[in-house]
């Protein structure tokens, strides 16, 4: 059997983590032949201490074979010690009557704070993925504390938007999700995201040409992905949690796998008119294990400029906003 790879959860009994740390375990993530030690880090508050006490007892009685340790803690430093992967879910929630330029500043000091104590202390060959909101400009913050790991090491989770486009297509042209391909979500990880629908196929034939409605491509589509998260509140009271939790199976899996094309937010170098060193989703291919090139050249028409510069202007303000910290 393999050496066991470590992987550290922030946020491990949030209602994300509740439902990612059964999925690691059980082998969805790193596959079945892959044995994983979590170490899992929670907030220094009793009560979510507590919850990651339970959480871990759940943990134990699944009996899981791949499963070879458990670390809780509320100490980062132990958490990320010799981790193979850092998955950042945890992240101070928008509170009542807060202001956006107040979480943005809250969530930076924990995400500077996260990527010094990663750089620090991680495997030589960690990979970091940010899933805590705001997930782009998190991961910004945490990667620009590196001063050992490269800054590619470092991606923000966008996977969420790209499932849920293909979601779309697939039930509006009437065909299984698998019938969709080279459907990639461009930008900020909120309502701005842009879901490239000119380069998606279906079956094999361009998306536009089956669906045959720019309208709602332009319109009802784009809307539904951007905010199907407000979307899901509405109805569920609470926000997503297991398909947030599938997703960062889903960023990681196609991360380990070479040759798998999908959506990441990695640092722009100016590609597909991204400011220069915003965190922009953009489409990539999986080289090596953890590593990937940015796939360039897809062309946009105007529409597609028209998204991409909006949603590189909310990414341009949220990084004014953590500069001025
Ligand atoms: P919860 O509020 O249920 O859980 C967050 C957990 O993080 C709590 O248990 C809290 O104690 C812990 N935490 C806070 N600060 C911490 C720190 N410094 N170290 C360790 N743990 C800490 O939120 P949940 O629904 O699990 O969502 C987690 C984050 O994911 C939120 O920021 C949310 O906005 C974000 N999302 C990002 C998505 C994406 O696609 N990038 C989609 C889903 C989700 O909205």
């Amino acid at each position: 059997m393999k050496a066991p790879i470590r992987v550290a959860v922030t946020g491990a009994t949030g209602h994300i983590g509740y439902s990612l740390l059964f999925r690691i375990a059980s082998g969805a993530m790193f596959g079945p032949e892959q044995p994983v030690i979590l170490q899992l880090i929670e907030a220094p508050i009793e009560k979510a201490i507590k919850a990651l006490k339970g959480t871990v007892m759940e943990l134990d009685d699944c009996a899981f074979p791949l499963l070879k340790d458990i670390v809780k803690t509320s100490d980062a430093a132990v958490g990320f010690k010799n981790a193979n992967w850092c998955l950042l879910v945890g992240a101070k929630p928008r509170g009542p009557d807060m202001e956006r330029a107040d979480l943005l500043k809250d969530n930076a000091k924990i995400f500077i704070a996260q990527g010094k104590l990663i750089d620090a202390v991680a495997a030589d060959d960690v990979s970091v993925v940010v899933v805590g909101n705001p997930a782009n400009t998190n991961c910004m913050i945490a990667a620009s504390q590196a001063k050992r790991l490269p800054y590619d090491r470092f991606t923000a989770m966008v996977r969420l938007d790209q499932n849920r486009a293909q979601t779309q297509l697939a039930k509006k042209a009437g065909v299984d999700f698998t019938a969709i391909e080279n459907i990639f979500t461009y930008g900020n990880h909120s309502p701005t995201i842009f879901p490239a629908f000119a380069h998606a196929t279906i079956a094999g034939k361009p998306a536009e040409q089956v669906i045959n409605n720019d309208a709602w491509l332009q319109g009802p589509f784009y809307e539904a992905v951007g905010k199907r998260g407000a979307d899901i509140i509405a109805v569920r009271g609470t926000s997503s949690a297991a398909s947030a939790a599938n997703a960062l199976v889903d960023h990681v899996r196609s991360l380990a796998t070479p040759g798998s094309m999908h959506s990441i937010a990695v640092k722009s170098n100016g590609v597909y008119g991204f400011d220069k060193d915003v965190w922009a989703g953009v489409p990539v291919r999986t080289t090596s294990p953890g590593r990937y090139e940015v796939i360039t050249g897809y062309s946009m028409d105007d529409f597609a400029k028209f998204k991409l510069a909006a949603t590189n202007k909310e990414l341009i303000e949220e990084r004014a906003v953590v500069n001025m910290l």
